[in-house]
């Protein structure tokens, strides 16, 4: 069955913009999902959170809305708990739920939510045109850092891991065939997903060339069930070379499992 994803809506991202790429691999996973009988398209839904990575959900003819911002996660468990039978979804920013929500997040991968999470990272507050949030880099100047920030910055996939997460992926918008894998390994996954996507804001903070001369695949090369090697890998990102692909996936009950009665 040929599916149609697209919207009227008029899309108002910056023209170049890498959250089309991410809304691309996204249409692109659905259908394939859907078209090879392994989903229901009215069993999907997908939120968004506030800022520019949230008019995906505009862009999108799947179930969607907008959560508050920083609330994304949250809303996306409740979702869950309704419905388990739900695929469950959510876009969100660095500064939706790294910031803003940041307790949010790290609570849903602690209980191991069966929920996915795909992190729109662009390293900045873009919508509000250009503050830091937690993962700008230490120096990044902005409306609240004119002289540049102070602090280390955040670490979304390290976070992840370290709150028990049990499917922590990193990819980059660029690479849409990839990201678009990944996102679908994710939503397969059993267990709180999250795909931290290097996602450049190309007017607020640009880092397409930074990246693209940093960024490596893993594929093969690395033991995604062995958590202290997915540690190992993690933090070698604050180097000069960044890492995609499967960071880390084990099976444990969900929080759904636990919580509802059988
Ligand atoms: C509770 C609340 N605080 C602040 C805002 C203002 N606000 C709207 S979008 C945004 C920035 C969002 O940044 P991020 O989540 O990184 O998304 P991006 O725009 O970078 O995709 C902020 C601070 C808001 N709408 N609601
Ligand atoms: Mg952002």
């Amino acid at each position: 069955m040929a599916i149609d994803l697209t919207t009227d809506a008029e899309v108002t991202w910056c023209p170049g913009c890498p959250n089309s790429q991410i809304l691309v691999a996204f249409r692109q996973a659905v259908t394939e999902f859907v078209e090879a009988g392994e989903m229901e398209l009215h069993n999907i839904v997908a939120g968004a959170g506030v800022g520019c990575h949230g008019k995906i959900s505009d862009y999108l003819e799947v179930n969607t809305f907008n959560s508050l911002h920083g609330r994304i996660v949250p809303t996306l468990t409740g979702i869950k708990l309704g419905n388990p039978n739900l695929n469950v979804v959510g876009f969100s920013g660095d500064g939706d739920s790294f910031s803003e929500g940041f307790n949010h997040i790290t609570h849903a991968a602690r209980s191991n939510t069966d929920i996915t999470v795909f992190l729109h990272n662009n390293q900045v507050f873009a919508l509000t045109t250009g503050q830091a949030t937690t993962t700008s880099p230490k120096g990044f100047k902005g409306g609240t850092t004119p002289y540049g920030s102070v602090n280390e910055p955040v670490n979304p996939a390290l976070i992840m891991l370290a709150m028990g997460a049990t499917f922590v992926a990193r990819t980059f918008a660029a690479d849409i065939t990839k990201t678009k894998e990944i996102m679908k390994a994710a939503m397969q996954h059993k267990g709180f997903a999250f795909v931290d996507i290097i996602q450049p804001c190309i007017t607020f903070f640009d880092t397409r060339e930074y990246y693209k001369d940093r960024v490596y695949w893993l594929d093969g090369k690395h033991r995604k069930g062995n958590i202290d090697s997915a540690f190992k890998v993690v933090r070698g990102a604050t180097e000069d070379r960044v890492p995609l692909g499967i960071l880390y996936q084990a099976e444990q009950p969900t929080f759904e499992e636990n919580i509802l009665p059988r």
